[in-house]
């Protein structure tokens, strides 16, 4: 299926998301055969057999099939909070910058965040950040976590964080949600099995239409008793979504083709920073790029990331700003090496469009 373009020469390289991929010829078969049923009364057999696969894989109990990652980290937190608690997340968490306050909107939760440089948590940094509730101060009763961390640039939390906050929240009687949506990322560059890395957490959610390469979904997993309720939120979110065997076939052959090959994304992320670090007028640090993200500054260039994606959109690169001074690269199952030479290329070329800054020395 054509790539719906019109902004410059050749087919662009997409690198705005890893949720622009196109589903593959067998997913589109996997679809048009799906036995389906009114997944609203639990009688979707491929929805069935998707949750129960996702479950098995996350080593939980239950797992629910969600239309979007913002919608199970939405539930995650209603499942786990009373109205008026906070949440405590990392300051430039998904949940915090890019999910329209739903924690507040539906949950009626206050977000109590922490700043770190790459992303993760660390316990003595949450420690010290919760607040035990009393006649001044609302309760922290969830802590969530986010692996791989977006905004940092696709960082991977070592495993003894992990275990460490799970630890220091349950002696607390403290819940912690994953926000997994690039889990799978995490296990391909750790090289540690994704069961191990939710080992302890009370939920997650992954996506099935990132890096996984689904064209539609994403699924939450945790106990029996809280996916039990989480269906009831689903639904009051407007997600039964009835015969959604058709795009939960797709979902079953990402789980089955694709964690193997991340590697080769991140391996085309590295790629990329590597190339672009030689740039004198681009912020780039190669040594940061674990998975399939690469954020890279442009402050030096006098220009502005909606100004910068526009010159590189007229050279065939697709990016999105996080920021006025920085750029995000995502690579994907429908980028290759040769994309990525092409992206450089035009990165390059698009640099070459803004002068390089002369500082005035008011002489
Ligand atoms: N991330 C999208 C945008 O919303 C920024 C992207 O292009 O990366 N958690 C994390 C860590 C995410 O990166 C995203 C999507 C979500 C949750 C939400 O998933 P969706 O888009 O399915 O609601």
């Amino acid at each position: 299926m054509p790539l719906q373009y019109d902004g410059g020469p050749a087919m662009p390289v997409d690198l705005r998301s890893d949720t622009v991929t196109r589903p593959t010829a067998a997913m589109r078969a996997a679809m048009a055969d799906a036995e389906v049923g009114d997944d609203v009364y639990g009688e979707d057999p491929t929805v069935n057999r998707l949750e129960q696969r996702a479950a098995a894989i996350m080593g939980k109990e239950a797992a629910l099939f969600v239309p979007t990652g913002t919608m199970g980290n939405t539930i995650a937190i209603k499942l786990h909070t009373n109205h008026g608690e906070e949440v405590l997340c990392e300051a430039h968490s998904h949940m915090m910058d890019w999910e329209l306050s739903m924690m507040a909107w539906f949950s009626g939760c206050l977000a109590r965040t922490v700043a770190s440089e790459d992303g993760i948590l660390r316990w003595p940094n949450v420690e010290h950040a919760l607040q035990t509730g009393g006649p001044h101060h609302a309760a922290t009763t969830l802590i969530a976590i986010e692996n791989t961390h977006n905004m940092a640039g696709g960082t991977v939390y070592p495993l003894e964080a992990i275990d460490e906050i799970c630890e220091g929240a349950h002696e607390r009687g403290l819940k912690v949600h994953m926000d997994g949506a690039r889990v799978f990322n995490a296990s391909a560059a750790s090289r540690i099995a994704v069961d191990r890395i939710v080992r302890d957490v009370d939920s997650v959610m992954f996506c099935l239409s990132k890096g996984l390469g689904a064209p539609i979904g994403s699924v939450l997993a945790g106990t029996r008793k809280d996916i039990d309720r989480a269906r009831l939120y689903r639904k009051r979110l407007g997600g039964g979504m009835r015969q959604a065997g058709v795009v939960a076939a797709a979902g079953l052959i990402a789980l089955a083709d694709v964690p193997d090959r991340l590697v080769e994304d991140h391996a085309n992320a590295k790629f990329l920073a590597e190339r672009l670090s030689v740039s004198p007028r681009l912020t780039v640090d190669p040594g940061r790029v674990q998975t399939n993200i690469v954020i890279f500054g442009i402050e030096k260039l006098g220009c502005n990331s909606v100004e910068f994606s526009e010159e590189l959109k007229q050279r065939g690169v697709l990016a999105n700003g996080v920021n006025s001074t920085q750029m995000r690269l995502v690579t994907h199952r429908d980028v290759t090496r040769a994309d990525c030479e092409q992206a450089i290329e035009g990165i390059e070329q698009a640099i070459r469009r803004f002068r390089p800054q002369t500082i005035s020395t008011g002489q």
